[in-house]
């Protein structure tokens, strides 16, 4: 792990990583699973980002709100995130919607999963509180955000970032003068204000807050007492605090840890099938925009002792090969080919059967024969001896959830109703 010593600040801060939403718009794939439990890259869960990034900036206290589907998300939490020391000052609290405070059966908005929660974290007693989302794809130095929070004097810093204006809708939009503090936040606006001078382009919420915890703590406190209010960050609390405080923005690009200096910065919500598939198939090209062979700063996740991949002929001597892939842990390839594609740990391709732009998640069985293209196959799933998939828009349509892009999403039930 790395040497923290000089992070003094995120050594004082606590990340409280919210974990509840139900990702819908990832169909089936949130049927039985919240979407930061969702595996992304070949080896992670999406959640792993996130907490990644506290890991590596030197944050040593971490909390996770969860709610929607959470049992596989708390399983790989207690399997994969389980090594802080509380002898050294470390926590890793895992903290499901369970009516501590309110009598209303879940966390009603993302600020009521703090609120709820203020017993806990006043107990480990952090300086500084980082708010952030378990369901986005990014690198970030969480050290160099809480530094601009001191340094500028604020009561809240936002990470914020730029992203195309029509696709603004979607997020919380600020506008900010030249010392980058925010004058105007608007969540989710039906006609986002563009960045002036710059009319394509609007600046966005990352839904990443930095504050000092007594200043939170007041402001849930006082929201509480609202009455029409959602207890939300993006619409109730940071909008009050840009009309009555000192709001500032933080630029992702300032703190963002680039797969090379020459190479954009990388954030992704994957929270469409089709953004979900796009983003992983990049990991394929050569020198994909996200580095996850970056040792410095690693993503880390639950680690099973298993066998490494293996490539074998089958028995008339037909190679097993893969291209352009990323093929995990415990995969074996037998006499079947794997292009542009990721198999997760544990899956097993039988002879003759091959993929092409195929997502394929933890240990999945590619019956013999079987030809799938364009495709994303949920976790466990046997794929039947001889399925074509990706061929046939009519076809699939009918037995898969097929994306406007034309990519097919896979599960056991959908299969289960083929046979
Ligand atoms: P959204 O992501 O649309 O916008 P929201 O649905 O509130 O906002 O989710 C924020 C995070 O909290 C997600 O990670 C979600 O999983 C989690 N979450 C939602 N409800 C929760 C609950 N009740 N308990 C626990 N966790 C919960 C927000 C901001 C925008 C900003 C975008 C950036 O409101 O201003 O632009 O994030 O993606
Ligand atoms: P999720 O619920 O998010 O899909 P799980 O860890 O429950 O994640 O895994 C889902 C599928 O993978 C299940 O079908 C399960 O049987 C299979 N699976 C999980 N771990 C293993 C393992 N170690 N060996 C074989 N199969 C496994």
């Amino acid at each position: 792990m790395r040497d923290v010593s000089g992070r003094p600040l995120a050594r004082e801060a606590m990340a409280y990583v919210l974990a509840g939403g139900r990702g819908s718009r990832l169909r089936e794939l949130t049927d039985n699973r919240a979407k930061p439990a969702v595996y992304f890259g070949g080896m992670s869960r999406i959640i792993d980002f996130a907490l990644s990034n506290a890991i590596n900036s030197g944050i040593r206290r971490i909390g996770v709100a969860t709610q929607y589907k959470a049992h596989s998300l708390i399983r790989h939490m207690n399997r994969a995130w389980n090594f802080m020391r509380p002898e050294r000052n470390e926590s890793f609290d895992i903290l499901p919607a369970s009516q501590r405070i309110s009598e209303l059966l879940w966390y009603e908005g993302t600020a009521d999963a703090v609120y709820q929660n203020i017993d806990i974290i006043a107990a480990h007693a952090p300086r500084y509180m980082i708010v952030l989302a378990g369901d986005h794809i990014y690198k970030m130095d969480y050290e160099l955000m809480l530094q601009q929070h001191v340094n500028s004097g604020a009561d809240v810093t936002v990470g914020c970032l730029v992203v195309p204006r029509k696709d603004a809708s979607d997020f919380g939009i600020m506008a900010v003068d030249a010392n980058s503090v925010i004058t105007d936040f608007i969540e989710k606006p039906a006609d986002p204000p563009s960045i002036p001078g710059d009319p394509a382009h609007s600046l966005a919420s990352m839904g990443i807050y930095v504050f000092e915890t007594h200043f939170l703590f007041e402001q849930l406190q006082r929201d509480a007492a609202e009455r029409d209010s959602k207890r939300d960050f993006g619409g109730d609390i940071i909008p009050y605090i840009v009309k009555h405080g000192k709001a500032v923005a933080h630029r992702f690009a300032d703190s963002c840890i680039r797969a090379a200096e020459e190479i954009e910065e990388y954030w992704r919500d994957v929270g469409t099938l089709d953004a979900y598939f796009e983003a992983n198939l990049d990991l394929t090209d050569t020198v994909p925009k996200l580095n996850l062979y970056d040792r410095d700063w690693p993503i880390w996740t639950d680690q099973i002792v298993s066998a490494p991949a293996k490539f074998v002929h089958d028995e008339e001597g037909r190679r097993g090969h893969a291209i352009s892939s990323l093929i995990s842990q415990d995969c074996i390839v037998s006499g079947a080919v794997a292009r542009r594609s990721l198999l997760f740990t544990g899956v097993k391709m039988g002879s003759w059967s091959s993929v092409n732009d195929a997502v394929i998640l933890p240990y999945c069985n590619i019956g013999r024969h079987a030809r799938l293209s364009r495709v994303i196959v949920d976790s466990g799933v046997r794929i039947p001896e001889g399925l074509v998939v990706g061929e046939d828009p009519e076809l699939d349509d009918r037995r898969f959830r097929r994306t406007e892009n034309g990519v097919c999403l896979i599960n056991k039930a959908m299969i289960d109703r083929l046979i």
